[in-house]
């Protein structure tokens, strides 16, 4: 959806005006307009965070079996906006954003050079695969774009394979996605599952994300490990049945302040883990 097409609300025009002047397609899904008093947005600093650490098994999709990404990715892009700054001088206004900001982060990178876009969605880079998050710096400042990266030539192999492995049959051969049925957004949802929803849930064993259109990829084959510590050590890879059973929300938060698959609260968790174990024949 262009801005152009949003009800905008007084006052909180700039951003998007700004974004929109500038030839950017936003989507209207996304996080509301920013707080930050900003005149302008001359450039866009789009950053790739790798995470892979490993294939040990576990019950959690890779992306949040370390630190959560959200606050990794703010502090990083912080301390490289300062340092900017420094350079710059104290006028330059910036915002970080992974996740949370008023563009599809994905969309940004595929425009940034860094990647291409697969059949399962995902942002693809040359070295690092899928496994890596997009957080992105917004700057008041006309930095000089760089050279597209010579990734823009390289494409999705197309082999299919995230297709034919997509447990809910979210993907499809033309590149539509249909996100009721990914399997990492059943695992996410709140409340009562519908019959159809467990039958997806139940045919992988991740209770939290889901990796599979990830993990038959052939660019995430031989991918390196992230060399980035929080993404490294410290890792959670699964939660047990007695790590879910009788906590409640703001135990929970207390006792994993700092993970991505914390807001969620225990009761979604819960509810998966007991459906799987239900599946696997151990309910009790
Ligand atoms: C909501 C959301 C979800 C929802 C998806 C809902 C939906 N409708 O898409 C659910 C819960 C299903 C989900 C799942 C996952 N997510 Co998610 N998600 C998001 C979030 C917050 C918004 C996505 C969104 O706006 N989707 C709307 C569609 C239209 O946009 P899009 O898919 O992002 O990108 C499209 C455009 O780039 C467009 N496009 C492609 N080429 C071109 C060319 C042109 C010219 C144009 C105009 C557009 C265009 O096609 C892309 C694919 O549809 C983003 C962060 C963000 N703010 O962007 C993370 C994000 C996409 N998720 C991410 C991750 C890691 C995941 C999971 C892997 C987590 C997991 N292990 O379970 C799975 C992957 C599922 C999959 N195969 O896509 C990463 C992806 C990193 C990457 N390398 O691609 C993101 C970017 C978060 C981040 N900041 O790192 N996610």
């Amino acid at each position: 959806m262009e801005w152009t097409q949003l009800e905008l609300s007084k006052g909180k025009l700039r951003l998007r005006e700004c974004l929109n002047r500038a030839g950017l397609t936003a989507h209207a899904f996304l996080a509301p307009e920013p707080a930050e008093k900003t005149d302008e947005i001359r450039s866009i600093v789009v950053v790739l965070f790798p995470y892979f650490a490993g294939e040990a098994p576990g019950n959690l999709s890779y992306y949040c079996r370390g630190l959560d990404y959200h606050k990794v990715t703010a502090r990083y892009l912080e301390e490289a906006a300062k340092a900017l700054q420094a350079v710059l001088g104290e006028d330059l206004v910036y915002h970080a954003y992974a996740d949370t900001g008023p563009l599809a982060d994905r969309y940004l990178a595929l425009r940034a050079g860094l990647g291409w876009i697969g059949k399962n969605q995902m942002l693809i880079h040359p070295v690092w695969g899928s496994y890596c998050f997009i957080s992105y710096l917004t700057l008041n400042a006309p930095l000089e774009a760089d050279a597209l990266a010579a990734t823009a030539e390289t494409t999705c192999m197309r082999c299919g394979r995230c297709v034919r492995s997509c447990p809910g049959g979210a993907l499809t051969e033309d590149g539509a996605f249909r996100p009721e049925r990914c399997r990492s957004s059943i695992t996410q949802k709140t409340g009562e599952l519908a019959p159809w929803e467990i039958q997806i849930l139940q045919k992988d064993s991740l209770i939290f994300g889901c990796d599979v259109c990830q993990k038959v990829c052939p660019h995430n084959a031989g991918v390196p490990l992230t060399m980035i510590k929080e993404f490294r050590e410290d890792l959670i890879a699964s939660l047990s049945k007695a790590d879910l059973q009788g906590v409640s929300r703001r135990q929970f938060a207390a006792r994993y302040p700092d993970r991505a698959f914390t807001w969620r609260g225990p009761a979604v968790l819960r509810r998966n883990l007991e459906l799987l174990l239900e599946e696997a024949g151990h309910g009790d």
